[in-house]
């Protein structure tokens, strides 16, 4: 625990007071960096599928248009990388993952999702995360198409966490009774990612 300090919220000549929307260690920057374990897969909009399975009574799966189908939503979220970098109001569309729960009626055992990649990429988090209003399959940013390079036809955008869990190109999520740990997750990063506590590394877990 860091403890707060009454002179923390002062100014002391050029610099200016924490913004509050700013997670520690994070700073402003104009525009998504691109980012990419696994080069920019290339999806055929004709090939295109997206899955919901695991522990479901009614596994789902989309073609492009049937996903187009589903009710929209436009969202404005701050989004934080890991590597520090953070973007004030990003203007994202797309359909809630929450939505996509309720029609797959997740199975009361099911307490983690796992999403899977076109190009192999995976991430892991909490059912609890993945029901906030705010988790998005997005297919549009900034009023367009979502560009390939960062993540079209579809990602994932998971504001509440690092953005590693906002898996780009992704095609299949997964409800499961355990977690299991994706790509970053296994390779030194943080499985909580929660940006206000500041967790990055693995023993960043245990605050
Ligand atoms: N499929 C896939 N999704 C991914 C990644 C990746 O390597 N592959 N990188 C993650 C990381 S570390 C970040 S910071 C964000 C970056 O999103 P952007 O490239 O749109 O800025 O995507 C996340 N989603
Ligand atoms: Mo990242």
């Amino acid at each position: 625990m860091v403890q707060k300090l009454p002179w923390d919220n002062l100014s002391f000549g050029m610099s200016s007071p924490r913004d509050p929307r700013l997670p520690p260690g994070q700073r402003w920057v104009e525009e998504l960096i691109e980012y990419s374990a696994g080069g920019r897969p290339a999806i055929d909009e004709k090939e295109w599928r997206f899955a919901v399975d695991g522990r479901v009574a009614k596994p789902l799966s989309f073609s492009w248009e049937e996903f187009q189908s589903l009710p929209h939503v436009d969202l404005t979220v701050d989004f934080h990388c890991v590597t520090t970098w953070s973007i004030k109001d990003s203007p994202w569309r797309g359909v809630r993952l929450n939505d996509l729960l309720t029609m797959a009626d997740v199975h009361p055992v099911a307490r983690f999702v796992f999403a899977e990649c076109y190009g192999g990429y995976t991430t892991n988090f909490p059912l609890e995360t993945a029901r906030r209003p705010d988790v998005l399959l997005a297919d549009g940013y900034r009023g367009k198409p979502l560009p390939r390079m960062f993540g079209g036809p579809l990602r994932l955008v998971v504001p509440p966490l690092y953005a590693y869990k906002s898996a780009k190109w992704v095609n299949r999520i997964t409800l499961l009774e355990e977690d299991r740990l994706g790509f970053w997750e296994e390779n030194g990063y943080s499985n909580h990612a929660d940006p206000w506590k500041e967790q990055r590394h693995t023993a960043d877990d245990r605050r």
